[in-house]
């Protein structure tokens, strides 16, 4: 089905026909167009052929003539001409914040700024503020919407995978270096969503042997600096690694001090100073004798300010030392909690591995049970399954679960929650599942109000026990949709609706701050599931982890730490509900 690929060209053409002033009623056209063909539950393709793309709501000849165009050839003419006339680089112009389609072209035709660096010299020279409807006011949110747009898009790399990246080269420096201990620190300790360099501290009695040996990795593209204490290299996928070789003596307050966060740092050196002492990277001091009283441990740093131990993935100054200070840090989930994976794909749908496959590697994994959720019906794009296919489902899960008793496999389902917050089967239909996933695969650009109301009435229907991948963020991809969460989390917690935590490192999914907000202030449960669609990334659930430690969540408030007994008894309660 290629109706996103085509949407994704409407767009584009809408954009450009807007920045090269085109008549507005066009660019509304090309809009609505890309909507509906983004909406279609059917290939366009097949549309197409059959003479039928003007039975389409939104689509007149010409655009129909535009897509048979794009479809026979790969190119829209008008788009192309359009691309000639308007330098593609306003498209970027247009995304920063404050700017938008119209500003960004009075822009190129009065002071012929094409590209966001023109932009952003221009605005630090107070040049657009003179424009007419610029004003001082504009300048001002265009030279803010530039930084958060660096801040946010410097090229930050996915955990998923400068995670695993930081683990083979910590592997291969055991092997070939003298190396005595070594902990990766920064962001990545932190397990933030997204990495801008790692930073890894060894202790060794030949430190000039270990960065010999750091600089020959596999691993390295080039090196930026190579000394005694501290090398910098490039690997392959442009991401910096810090290696510093510190003292014994050190290591505990180098490891704490390179964790971070800064935030983190910064008040817990306030908090020293208060206590007549001194932190740093090599230690704690006592101001008034100059004495190092703890520095060897991180436990001890933490315990010389008085504090209880924090774990990494808290350490971003939002209260968590003052917990400290109360030690009343909470016994964050871990791994090892998770007794069964919620959310999987098979081949019956988009996925890769058969039933029997992913629950061979769900065990391996040390679980009791799963849910099998393919993609039900509406989901064209991903196979989605009729009731009769899943009833085809049901039957090999029966035969499965006979084979490999006690372990479970659940039927489940993910529904498409669609426009107007129908879902793909009625109640009654929904009752052959032994557990229903809900979330939004379509229409995205929906206004804030009509994508709360989906979801709300998703909530409110009796067979959905989960909502997936809530805000359907894509990391350095789409933004989350515009949603009014609070609606939704508290029209979950009078239902007893569960909120995922989606652990695929694309999306991560409830984000920790939505996470931590949903329990906070809600009292809601979640679960966190890793959507996989073969059976390696079963091994995600490690990231959504992450994800629930950021948002201080213990093993009582994510329900796939219920054991297989428990779990079937919060299934049943559903079930009791209805009769
Ligand atoms: P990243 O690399 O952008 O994903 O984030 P981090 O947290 O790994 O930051 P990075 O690599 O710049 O520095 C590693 C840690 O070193 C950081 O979390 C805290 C510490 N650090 C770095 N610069 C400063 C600073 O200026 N002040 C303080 N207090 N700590 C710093
Ligand atoms: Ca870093
Ligand atoms: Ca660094």
């Amino acid at each position: 089905m290629r109706n996103k690929e085509v949407a994704e060209k409407f767009y584009e053409l809408a954009k450009l026909a807007e920045i090269a002033g085109e008549n507005p009623f066009k660019v509304r056209a090309y809009l609505e167009a890309a909507r509906r063909i983004e909406n279609l539950t059917v290939p366009i393709e097949d549309l197409a052929k059959e003479n039928k793309l003007t039975e389409i709501k939104g689509i007149g000849k010409s655009i129909a003539e535009k897509i048979v165009q794009y479809l026979s050839t790969g190119k829209i003419e008008k788009l192309e001409m359009l691309k000639e006339k308007v330098p593609p680089s306003l498209l970027e112009l247009e995304k920063v914040p404050g700017l938008g389609a119209k500003r960004a072209k009075i822009l190129y035709e009065t002071l012929g700024i094409k590209t966001v660096d023109e932009l952003r010299k221009a605005a630090e020279s107070g040049k657009i503020r003179n424009l007419p409807g610029f004003g001082e006011k504009t300048e001002k949110k265009i030279l803010e919407g530039l930084k958060s747009m660096r801040d946010k898009t410097v090229d930050r790399v996915l955990l998923g995978i400068a995670y695993p990246l930081a683990q083979s080269i910590v592997q291969k420096l055991r092997e070939n270096s003298p190396i005595d201990k070594i902990q990766v620190c920064g962001s990545i300790r932190r397990m933030k969503e997204t990495i801008g360099d790692i930073d890894i501290l060894v202790t060794s009695e030949k430190p000039d042997k270990v960065m010999d040996a750091f600089v020959k990795l596999p691993q390295v593209k080039e090196v930026i600096v190579k000394g005694d204490t501290k090398t910098s290299i490039f690997t392959h996928e442009n991401l910096q690694v810090d290696l510093r070789v510190v003292e014994p003596s050190s290591f505990g307050a180098a490891i704490q001090y390179f964790t971070g966060s800064r935030q983190h740092n910064i008040h817990l050196r306030e908090l020293a100073i208060k206590k007549g002492l001194k932190i740093n990277e090599y230690g704690v001091f006592d101001l008034s004798t100059n004495r190092k009283i703890a520095g060897e441990r991180e436990e001890d740093v933490y315990e010389a300010l008085g504090l209880q131990w924090i774990p990494p993935e808290m350490r971003e100054d939002r209260g968590e030392i003052e917990l400290a200070e109360k030690h009343e840090i909470p016994t964050l989930i871990e791994l090892k909690d998770i007794k069964g994976d919620l959310h999987m794909h098979t081949t019956y749908s988009d996925g890769t591995a058969s039933i029997e496959n992913m629950a061979k590697e769900a065990m391996k994994l040390g679980y009791e049970y799963i849910v099998i959720s393919d993609h039900a019906k509406a989901l064209g794009i991903a196979n989605g399954l009729s009731i009769e296919r899943y009833l085809e489902e049901k039957k090999e899960i029966e035969s499965l679960n006979k084979k490999y008793a006690p372990f479970k496999i659940f039927l489940g389902t993910e529904l498409n929650i669609l426009t107007d917050g129908e879902l793909d089967f009625s109640d009654e239909q929904l009752g052959i599942f032994d557990i229903c996933l809900a979330g939004i695969h379509t229409a995205f650009n929906q206004s804030k109000e009509q994508m709360t109301k989906r979801i709300l009435s998703a909530i409110r229907n009796p067979h959905v026990r989960i909502i997936v991948h809530p805000t359907g963020r894509i990391l350095n991809g789409r933004g989350g949709f515009d949603l009014d969460l609070d609606k939704l989390f508290s029209e979950a917690k009078k239902r007893g609706t569960v909120f995922e935590i989606n652990s695929s490192p694309e999306r991560l999914d409830l984000s920790d701050l939505n996470a931590k907000k949903a329990k906070e202030e809600y009292g809601l449960r979640l679960s966190i599931d890793t959507d996989a669609h073969s059976t390696d990334s079963l091994r995600n659930m490690f990231y959504g982890v992450g994800v629930a430690r950021r948002a201080w969540l213990t093993k009582e408030d994510v329900i796939n730490t219920k054991s297989l007994k428990e779990f079937e008894a919060f299934l049943q309660e559903r079930k009791n509900e209805k009769k």
